[in-house]
């Protein structure tokens, strides 16, 4: 169990989250001598930026954008004598990638990272009805001995670079909220729900704990805000009569409201949105509710101009939008966990997750998405730093899946992407990785890993350790593009061929397909690049995933352009959007909206 609690904070009669978000003092320590100096007792020469954000893209320096190491984050809050007899916590939805906190000078606590909220419990050292001085030092520096992995070089002149072995930019800062919450001294630390379907009726089991003692009530209302189940205790059952089911794109949500009691009295009171329905994967099915469903969507980023992977509600609200419109039902938080605000749009509007701990570059290439197609062996699992980076990775699991476990539209963990797997090496990392996961979800979700080309089906040492196997296949882009585009489907089929022998009572889907391509980029015929290309490679591979049964699933890469490291291969940020970083379509995008909308929920599903 965490030792902080990561409830998403909500405000109820007996809890306070109180958002620390807007403008805070931010100063880059160029030197590196904030540590040292003592930075945390007050920034002077400092400038203003908003949190939540990158905060590589607001500036016209390119020393600043590319700066790797310690940056200062700064801010101050009343916390009024009103507050004495609670708890206290500072909780960040993220501090990318490492975080030291201080208040009033004193240290707080500290974060490993990038991705996901932690909480300090700052009640001891708050000072009441005085301003409290917040400082948080954030360092961005990439290793094999973190996640998401990478290097960190010094040039010639001294200054740092990140040499990330994955391909997105490496945004970081305080890129989502930060709240005070506040709640009573005995409090509800965490709950978890699973369901069991019965005819029309459902069994939705509850485990509640708490800081502190206490009766647990817990009770659940339907949309309209009628109860319709009531149970006491820190386990047990709420037996809901004509359960309406969280279905596929027609999300139905029930209100859970626990509270701790003592002596009849409600002490704290905790409520969130839960959704009832199984996940289940059943020969090469993959089932919600026990009907099979065909996944269609994409692989995202959180990834937009100025705010760089920054919490964009905006952003968040255009993207749902897209989705709906372009008929898809399902996405990947790839390669990290995204904002909590998008599990729980997710959750509303119905749609798929397949959510993904940061555990991307597990391959050791600054050309990866090269590398990985090339039959290159890195021995990435020989270097010394992988004890360090499976225990920090182990930690990621955890606190993804206590952060997320609840969120219905949560139907998988993908618990790597693209790592090497072809030693012998990568065997029991991989192995404890899925164990982990495993063992920690109390629904028990199907596990999965994207797989590069270089896991072919006979070369690959760890797909037996998945629920259902996830590709990432670039036919007609990395491998034989161009006129040679025949022969690359000839390749794929047989690989698929091949798959299907290595593991036959598996579903597979594809996580990533697709071809770079600028949007005023027009060819006839086609060349590379075109608009023109990237309908003919997609249609081409449209064609061998409809001719697979076991195929239950296409998530195209990528959802939208995004910015990426620099380089001959990259024409400011990988183009393979369906979408600009604009959010504007494609015209690949018009040939997506036709084939989504025309598949069937339950497209290949007969048999099951
Ligand atoms: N997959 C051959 C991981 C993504 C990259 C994608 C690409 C690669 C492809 C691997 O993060 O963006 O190169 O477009």
């Amino acid at each position: 169990m965490l030792e902080y609690s990561v409830l998403y904070p909500v405000n109820t009669i007996s809890r306070q989250a109180v958002s620390l978000d807007g403008m805070w003092k931010f100063k880059i320590d160029w030197d590196g001598a904030g540590r040292r100096e003592g930075w945390q007792r007050g920034l002077s020469e400092f400038d203003m930026i908003p949190v939540p954000a990158s905060f590589q893209d607001f500036y016209t320096s390119k020393d600043i954008r590319e700066f790797v190491g310690d940056v200062w984050y700064e801010t101050d809050v009343m916390i009024p004598s009103a507050y004495k007899e609670k708890k206290i916590f500072l909780r960040f939805g993220c501090a990318t990638h490492f975080a030291h906190v201080y208040v009033n000078g004193q240290p707080a606590g500290e974060h490993e990272g990038g991705f996901l909220p932690f909480s300090i419990d700052i009640t001891s050292i708050a000072e009441f009805d005085k301003k409290n001085r917040i400082s948080v030092v954030v360092n961005n520096e990439l290793s094999t001995a973190n996640l998401p992995c990478g290097a960190t070089i010094t040039l010639k002149n001294g200054k740092k670079k990140a040499a990330p072995y994955f391909d997105f930019y490496n945004y970081s800062g305080l890129q989502r909220s930060v709240n005070l919450v506040v709640c009573p001294k005995e409090y509800i630390f965490d709950y978890s729900t699973t369901y069991q379907l019965e005819g029309n009726n459902a069994k939705v089991r509850y485990q509640v704990e708490t800081a502190g003692e206490g009766e647990v009530e817990v009770e659940l209302f339907d949309a309209d805000g009628a109860g319709v189940a009531r149970s006491r205790g820190r386990e047990g059952i709420l037996a809901v009569d004509n359960a309406r089911l969280w279905q596929v794109r027609d999300a139905y949500l029930y209100t859970m409201r626990i509270h701790l009691c003592h002596d009849g009295n409600v002490i704290d009171e905790y409520e969130d949105q839960i959704g009832i329905r199984t996940v289940e994967i059943r020969g090469t099915k993959f089932l919600i509710n026990g009907s099979p469903v065909y996944l269609k969507g994409f692989g995202k980023h959180e990834d937009s101009d100025v705010a760089g992977r920054g919490f964009n509600m905006c952003m968040m609200k255009r993207d749902f939008e897209l989705m709906k419109w372009i008929g898809a039902n399902s996405f990947r938080t790839s390669h990290y966990p995204y904002d909590e605000e998008i599990y729980r749009m997710a959750d509303r509007e119905g749609f798929l997750i397949l959510d993904e701990v940061a555990a991307v570059g597990l391959f050791k290439s600054t050309k990866n998405f090269v590398d990985v197609t090339n039959g290159k062996v890195t021995c990435f699992f020989s270097l010394d730093t992988v004890p360090e980076l499976l225990r920090r990775h182990l930690r990621d699991i955890e606190e993804l899946i206590a952060r997320d476990k609840n969120h219905p539209s949560v139907v998988a963990w993908s618990l790597l992407n693209e790592p090497e797997t072809t030693t012998d090496e990568s065997v029991p990392y991989i192995e404890k990785v899925f164990g982990h996961a495993l063992a920690l979800d109390p629904q028990k979700r199907p596990r999965t890993f994207a797989e590069i080309k270089n896991s072919g089906p006979y070369v690959c040492k760890c797909h037996q350790f998945s629920d259902f196997i996830c590709l990432n296949r670039y036919y007609g882009w990395y491998i034989k593009g161009g006129y040679e585009i025949s022969d690359a489907f000839e390749d794929f089929r047989e690989e698929m061929r091949q798959w299907k022998e290595v593991e036959p009572d598996k579903p597979f889907m594809f996580t990533e397909y697709g071809a770079d391509t600028l949007a005023m980029e027009h060819k006839l015929p086609s060349v590379m690049w075109s608009q023109e290309y990237q309908e003919e490679v997609l249609e081409q591979l449209h064609k061998v995933f409809d001719s697979l049964d076991f195929v239950v699933g296409e998530q195209v890469w990528n959802f939208a352009d995004f910015q990426t490291t620099e380089g001959i291969m990259r024409v400011n940020g990988n183009k393979k959007g369906i979408f600009t970083r604009q959010r504007q379509p494609k015209a690949s995008a018009f040939l997506l909206k036709k084939r989504w909308e025309s598949l069937p929920l339950d497209y290949k599903g007969e048999e099951a």
